[in-house]
């Protein structure tokens, strides 16, 4: 079940390759939201090389390619750098760290950690360079203090240069133990944000992570039903030949929202009735082998989600 076919990987390859440009997703949020944290979920391992101990990084740029690493200056210089001095980074001069790696999910988009929104040891002109390149945005917003007003500011300033489809990641919702007020919680950012957000997502990225084997907990983590709405939202976009992401119309015009994942063990207890496939990683895969290009926006015939 896990394995994909060769000529299955071949064709979708194929598709990947004929696409003009990946959409580049930007991961935002306050510091320590989360975000380091969804691009290890998504990537299936820490892009980061060697454990760097800097706090304070510029936007991390991970994209598909043999493992790299490349310091991108203000002035546009590009310079090799070993990976292991990634945490020696003159903040002054690198206006982002370019990583590649062979993952999955970037065969379908490139992924921008982006540093947190409202450090004071980093001026926000750092990011806002980068969030102009960006086509999407997943807004990282820890669920005990979530949707503060310097998010809802910063957001307001930078909605207007994403394509439009945006999902709100509601992180450690772990550390809201009752499903009272993790329901409370997503009311209010439902109300607060409105239509901002194509969906609003609780997750527990910790435990998604962890889950391994164990279906139980992935399908309380939450990371499911998110991980899905991200790789529709990836298949849906067009592109214009300059390259701009245009969005398809919309389906239905409800923001979804996901319910409350399920708190605490004894809810989580109960044998999930679904079949014995979850996603894990996000990852590419053709459905049947056909020689023409796809048709865009077709999703669930082009990709889905496989566990390994
Ligand atoms: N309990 C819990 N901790 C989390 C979760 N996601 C991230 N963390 C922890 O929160 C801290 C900050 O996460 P990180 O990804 O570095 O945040 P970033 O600053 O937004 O990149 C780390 O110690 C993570 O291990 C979660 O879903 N649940
Ligand atoms: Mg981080």
């Amino acid at each position: 079940m896990s394995v994909m076919k060769e000529n299955e990987m071949e064709s979708s390859e194929q598709d990947l390759q004929d696409q003009p440009q990946k959409r580049r997703v930007a991961l935002m949020g306050e510091f320590s939201a989360g975000k380091s944290t969804l691009s290890n979920l998504l990537l299936g391992a820490d892009p980061m090389p060697t454990r760097v101990t800097a706090t304070r990084l510029p936007p991390v740029w991970v994209s598909y390619g043999a493992p790299g690493a490349t310091l991108v200056g203000h002035d546009g210089s590009e310079e090799d750098v070993d990976p292991a001095e990634l945490d020696q980074v003159d903040l002054e001069r690198t206006r982002m760290i370019r990583l590649s790696m062979e993952s999955d999910a970037l065969q379908l988009c490139d992924l921008i950690d982006m540093p947190g929104i409202s450090d004071p040891n980093m001026s926000s002109e750092v990011w806002q360079s980068v969030i102009g390149e960006a086509d999407h945005v997943i807004w990282c917003t820890h669920a005990t203090q979530a949707w503060r007003q310097s998010e809802a500011a910063t957001w307001e300033s930078i909605r207007e240069m994403t394509s439009g489809r945006n999902i709100l990641l509601v992180t450690q919702i772990d550390k809201l133990t009752s499903q009272r007020d993790r329901a409370r919680v997503l009311a209010r950012l439902k109300k607060e944000t409105g239509d901002q957000f194509s969906g609003i997502y609780p997750v527990a990225l910790l435990d998604a992570i962890r889950a391994g084997e164990d279906e139980a907990r992935w399908d309380a983590s939450g990371a499911g039903p998110f991980i899905e709405a991200l790789i529709e939202m990836l298949l849906r976009t067009g592109l214009q030949e300059d390259g701009v992401a245009v969005e398809e119309p919309e389906a239905e015009a409800e923001v979804a929202i996901s319910e409350p994942v399920a708190a605490p063990v004894e809810e989580v207890a109960a044998v999930p009735d679904e079949p014995r496939v979850m996603p894990k990683r996000v990852q590419a895969r053709s459905g049947t082998a056909r020689p023409e290009r796809r048709a865009r926006g077709d999703a669930g015939d082009l990709q889905q989600l496989e566990r390994f």
